[in-house]
């Protein structure tokens, strides 16, 4: 081969690779990772995107070059010479590509295995290390549980900065899937069973919890929020959210409300709610009166059993089941506190 003709297979083959790379670096597919395991997954997207890259630069500036080198003239209708075997770049092509798929192999195991691990405290007895946290998916809204605070519960998932977190996943109903992408992994939310994810948030901010298994008709409404913030802060939300939602029934219907999630469907003024996803809780008396029961039963039935009676314009099966079994005491706060601040 010429050496003209080698520049020119290098040229096309620059060019090539140069509007993939840009492709690929501006064009942003991937949300900044949040996550030391996010960060790790990024790296294994682009070692495999590198090579990708360099391989589709080289297989295309061959077929380009050829295209255009080799082309047919006008009028030439003769065979082309008949060519054999070449053991050697035959054993090239054979060699490289295994040597890097062994490489994307052996990054990707290594990654995985860093990903489940959980390092050991540096500071013996910290509460927040691992924090477990259980997390309860069903149809359509997700709980998560803080087994080391006494069992307190939050619709959103709170997370201290920097600290290893053990997710425990399960579902109540039907199969979902837990994904925050900042995190950078899946895990699969299945009845019956308890599935593990770690996660070791490393960027403080609010970020989207989503369900990514089509799981009925309120799936696309089945989201929650992350928030990620230092140790302290976490820890003062998590003792000050024990101590409200202990608290005497009335001044507790509050917490009982938000840490549910019941605001992220519903609008209750005294809660600061605005959502429209279920019935307005402002006008419950006037639902209860249609309903035809007295306003504290009907709000009870309709926490505990909400496909009993089902508000003319709603659909059914939206609002979660799970809700029958919020402690007794926690349940009479939030009857309470709807009924206290249902408009007259
Ligand atoms: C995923 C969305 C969602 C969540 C979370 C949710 N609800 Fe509902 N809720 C609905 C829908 C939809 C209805 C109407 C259909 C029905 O009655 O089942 C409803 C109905 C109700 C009703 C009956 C109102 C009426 O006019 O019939 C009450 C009371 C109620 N919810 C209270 C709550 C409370 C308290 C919580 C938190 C513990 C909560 N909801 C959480 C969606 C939700
Ligand atoms: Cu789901």
């Amino acid at each position: 081969m010429r050496r003209g003709s080698v520049a020119q297979l290098v040229a096309i083959g620059i060019v090539c690779g140069g509007g993939a790379a840009l492709v690929a670096i501006l064009i942003p597919w991937l949300p900044d990772p949040a996550s030391r395991q996010a960060g790790r997954i990024d790296f294994v997207f682009w070692f495999v995107t590198v090579i990708c890259i360099a391989i589709f630069a080289l297989v295309a500036a061959v077929i380009i070059y050829s295209v255009l080198k080799f082309r047919a003239q006008p009028g030439e209708d003769m065979d082309g010479p008949p060519i054999h075997g070449n053991t050697g770049l035959e054993i090239v092509w054979t060699a490289v590509p295994a040597a890097l798929v062994t490489a994307i192999s052996i990054v990707s195991a290594i990654v995985l295995a860093k990903n489940d691990h959980i390092p050991k405290a540096s500071a013996a007895g910290d509460p927040l290390h691992p924090l477990v946290v259980e997390v309860t998916a069903q149809q359509f809204a997700w709980s998560f549980k803080y087994t080391g605070f006494g069992d307190l519960t939050s619709a959103t998932l709170k997370l201290p900065l920097n600290k290893p977190v053990k997710l425990r996943i399960t579902s109540l109903d039907v199969n979902h899937s837990f994904w925050v992408p900042e995190f950078g992994q899946k895990q699969d939310a299945v009845p019956g069973s308890w599935n593990n994810l770690v996660i070791t948030p490393d960027k403080n901010g609010t970020y989207p919890v989503i369900c990514t298994e089509l799981c009925g008709l309120g799936h696309a409404l089945m989201r929650s929020r992350a928030e990620v913030m230092p140790a302290q802060k976490f820890l003062s939300w998590a003792k000050g959210q024990q101590k409200k939602l202990g608290g005497p029934a009335g001044s507790s219907g509050k917490a009982v409300f938000t840490a549910n999630g019941c605001d992220s469907c519903h609008t209750f003024t005294p809660a600061g709610a605005n959502k429209k996803i279920g019935p307005d809780l402002d006008n419950l008396r006037q639902e209860a009166q249609r309903a035809g029961q007295p306003l504290e039963q009907f709000i009870r039935t309709s926490i505990v059993d909400p496909n009993a009676y089902v508000e003319p314009g709603f659909t059914k099966g939206l609002m979660p089941t799970s809700f029958s079994s919020l402690p007794k005491a926690q349940l009479d706060a939030l009857v309470s506190y709807l009924a206290g601040g249902a408009k007259k």
